[in-house]
């Protein structure tokens, strides 16, 4: 547990990565510009009810004109590291073939912009803003898809690379596995389990066919997965519910972690899946080498825990924030890292997102006072603090998000930004929790 010291400040280690994360189909807009493709979530949000208001990322935070004042408001909060996502359609509006030199030049652009102010960037390939063509292709479920990932991938290499430290491959491939295929809540929309951990394997093969790119093409920059991992707590003493609790951890997080660190599937995994399934019967020879070739770091994201029932169900403990599926539980932070390092060793770490969204609304004096995100933030990074006092390797921490922006399916009604976006005019507000966030970096803790 979080060891209660006495009262004080709090000192994070000089150097440490403070952030922020966005990601392209989020906050961009500029949906038709510059030759940009389709998406699977342009797609996904124009079908009748699938997004709350039927919302889309046609405009979104319209970054994409914006940047340079987003830049500025970066610079401003003091940031010294900003997570973004390149859009997959922008850079090769059908998935494959040459690339669009337009859609290049904006990511280009807003690399130069970081350069100049000092921000270290991060750059995400993948943030399930799929090509649609790849999608009429077969998608994730289809093997190829991992190799048009790995041509991608290496194609921004070659245009971007010089300017980026860190690379990260896929974002969250659990939430395309269970939002995109068991659940139905994400495009592509579908609700088929079979396929889903087929599709599991194939974003898994992806991810290590970049990584292996990244070293063929000679660059030192480093690389990584970012994964949302969920601490599995049994939701009560007895013997079926730590059972439950552990087969449960095994689809959310050992599916990811044991074949990335230790070049295997969990057996308690396939053996639930079972032989016929097609995942297993879609592994190949030689894919968990490619899967688990070594990486440079580890981005994990971070926002509930999970409470699994005797009967393999789940649980409500805590509060809740207005995203329903979110209980607030710092100590999860603090648990999810240190077993991260207990059981695949001191890989150095950095925590791509965490944050809730709040109920914000822009006060006549032009303030917004968000005091649910400052007291989460305090108390997950003073999670984060005594992990790193446990030992753990943690380099950064990015807030999600940066901006207000489009939440997928739940459209624009939940505000996850540290800086407000007054949608109808774009107009940009810090949120007290930017100003507050500022002074955690000025000061190095709180
Ligand atoms: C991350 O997803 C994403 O990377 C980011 O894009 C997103 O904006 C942010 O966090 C905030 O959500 O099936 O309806 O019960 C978090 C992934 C989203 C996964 C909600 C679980 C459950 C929704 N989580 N999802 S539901």
């Amino acid at each position: 547990s979080i060891p209660t010291g006495p009262a004080g400040p709090l000192r994070f280690p000089d150097n440490f990565g403070w952030g922020a994360a966005t990601s392209a189909y989020q906050i961009e807009g500029a949906a038709k510009e510059d030759g940009r493709g389709e998406s699977v979530w342009d797609t996904f949000s124009r079908v009748p009810g699938r997004t709350r208001n039927g919302d889309t990322g046609d405009v979104a935070a319209d970054h994409y004109h914006r940047y340079a004042e987003d830049l500025d408001l970066m610079r401003d909060l003091g940031l010294r590291s900003y997570r973004f996502s390149i859009s997959w359609p922008r850079i090769q509006p059908d998935g494959t073939g040459a690339p669009n030199q337009r859609g290049l030049d904006f990511y280009r652009r807003l690399l130069d912009g970081l350069h100049e102010r000092g921000i270290a960037p991060m750059a995400t390939l993948f943030h399930w803003d799929l090509p649609q063509a790849l999608q009429d292709a077969g998608g994730w479920e289809s093997r190829d898809t991992a190799h048009r990932f790995a041509d991608y991938a290496d194609l921004v290499f070659g245009a971007l690379g010089d300017r980026v430290p860190a690379w990260l491959t896929i974002n969250e491939p659990k939430t395309v596995v269970q939002n995109g295929y068991l659940t139905g809540h994400h495009a592509p929309g579908r609700q088929d389990p079979d396929a889903a951990y087929l599709v599991a394997h194939h974003l898994q093969l992806a991810h290590g066919l970049a990584v292996g790119a990244l070293r063929a093409s000679g660059s030192d920059s480093r690389i990584g997965p970012a994964l949302n991992l969920h601490p599995c707590y049994p939701a009560d003493d007895s013997p079926q519910a730590a059972a439950a609790a552990r087969l449960y951890d095994s689809y959310e997080n050992r599916l990811y972690l044991d074949s990335l660190l230790r070049g295997s599937y969990p057996e308690d995994l396939l053996a639930d899946l079972g032989p016929q399934s097609r995942m297993v019967q879609g592994v190949r020879d030689g894919d968990l080498a490619i899967i688990s070739a070594p990486i440079d770091l580890l981005a994990v994201q971070y926002y509930t825990p999970i409470y699994v029932t005797a009967d393999g169900g789940t649980e409500r403990r805590w509060t809740t924030s207005e995203a329903e599926w979110q209980q607030i539980y710092p100590q999860g932070m603090y648990d999810l890292l240190t077993r991260v390092t207990r059981d695949y060793g001191p890989i150095p770490l950095t925590i791509t997102e965490n944050g809730l969204p709040t109920p914000d609304t822009l006060a006549p004096d032009d303030t917004v006072h968000d005091a649910g995100r400052i007291s989460f933030l305090r108390d997950h990074l003073t999670a984060v603090h005594q992990a790193i006092a446990a030992g753990v390797p943690l380099e950064s921490f990015h807030v999600w998000s940066l901006l207000d922006n489009f939440e997928w399916d739940a459209g624009y009604d939940q505000r996850w930004g540290l800086v407000y976006v007054d949608y109808p005019t774009q107009r940009r507000v810090l949120k007290s929790s930017a100003t507050w966030y500022r002074s955690v970096i000025t000061d190095g803790g709180f």
